[in-house]
């Protein structure tokens, strides 16, 4: 076979890409999407990165691909694939997805107004608002979230010392807020986030190396989050979250919404019941709420929620074809 076929629904959440593969995708065995997603990364990561890497993607590309899930309680499986990898959680892809799903009539929800997907990361339920053909709002409820570090201090080249956090929110987040040093988003410039950002990550992953305490297929600092006040009277906070090798999520972030509301319970600046409006860098906003607390291993953390909206953007067919010499992508780094 020379030609591969891939069924994608593009979409974004917020502004940030979601590419969801409806058909196409390998076939993986009957085993939990925890599972899958190692087969996966070992055997097919191909898959993602022709469907992420230019020339079909780019350096923001985010997604998701389509599985039946092995679990009684769960309605899909969902793999989010990414420029940067294959990550155990995705908040805007998970938004992103639904909303495609639904709309294109590929999933049947047992109760109208309710799911729940299996992520690599565990269950996680959905709600969501239907008018007529569109879905207005998705709300996850995330899995359970943490502060793992606090007040640690990393010396940047560049940027001197910097106080920062780690939490899991699905992936582990460095939090950055404003300090002596670094007088917040507004000032830096988008090329500066790009340009430190793998400096924070690679330094915090020296001294930390997170690994999830109740699963160890999650471990390492994916995600650096620059923390602000937000800009829009209905918001709390502002985040740029970075990912991959050169991606500022344009959403607010699900996964790092849920870490920056776990960080905020654990310093005591949040409690459980309260809302959390954060606001992306292009000025999207995200409702989030700290649902209940909830131990992860031997640490307090929180189950977060968190509600935000997509738009479906096109049905898209991409063909990767083994003539090609560039057929499984490549980034220009
Ligand atoms: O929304 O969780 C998220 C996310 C992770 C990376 C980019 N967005």
């Amino acid at each position: 076979m020379s030609r591969h076929t891939f069924f994608c629904i593009d979409a974004h959440t917020c502004g940030n890409p979601v590419r969801v593969v409806t058909a196409g995708a390998p076939l993986l065995p009957n085993v939990s999407m925890a599972e899958k997603r190692q087969i996966f990364k070992r055997e097919h990561d191909w898959v993602r990165q022709a469907l992420m890497f230019e020339p079909r993607g780019h350096d923001v590309m985010s997604g998701s691909i389509l599985y039946p899930s092995s679990r009684e309680d769960c309605d899909i499986g969902v793999l989010f694939i990414e420029v940067s990898g294959c990550l155990p959680m995705c908040g805007h892809g998970t938004i992103g997805t639904v909303t495609a799903a639904l709309e294109a009539g590929l999933v049947t929800p047992r109760i109208e107004g309710t799911l729940a997907i299996e992520a690599p990361a565990g269950r996680v339920a959905i709600d969501y608002v239907r008018n007529g053909a569109h879905v207005e709002q998705v709300r996850l409820y995330n899995v359970a979230s943490y502060l793992h570090a606090a007040d640690v201090q990393l010396d940047i080249p560049g940027l001197g010392t910097l106080t920062i956090d780690l939490a899991y929110g699905g992936n582990f987040y460095v939090i950055i807020e404003p300090q002596a040093g670094w007088a917040g988003l507004d000032s830096m410039a988008v090329s500066e986030i790009v340009r430190l950002s793998p400096l924070v990550r690679q330094a915090a992953q020296a001294l930390l190396a997170p690994v999830h305490p109740l699963d160890t297929h999650i471990q390492g600092v994916s995600h650096v989050m620059w923390c602000d006040k937000p800009r829009n009277a209905r918001a709390d906070a502002r985040n740029a979250v970075f990912y991959g090798d050169k991606a500022i999520d344009r959403s607010p972030c699900g996964t790092g919404s849920s870490a920056r509301m776990a960080q905020l319970v654990a310093k005591k600046r949040l409690k459980v019941g309260d809302a959390f409006v954060h606001e992306s860098i292009i000025g999207t906003m995200f409702d989030c709420r700290v649902e209940s607390a909830k131990e992860v291993g031997a640490f307090a953390g929180i189950l977060p929620s968190v509600a935000g909206w997509a738009r479906v953007t096109g049905h898209n067919t991409l063909f990767v074809d083994d003539r090609d010499p560039l057929a499984h992508g490549f980034q220009l780094v």
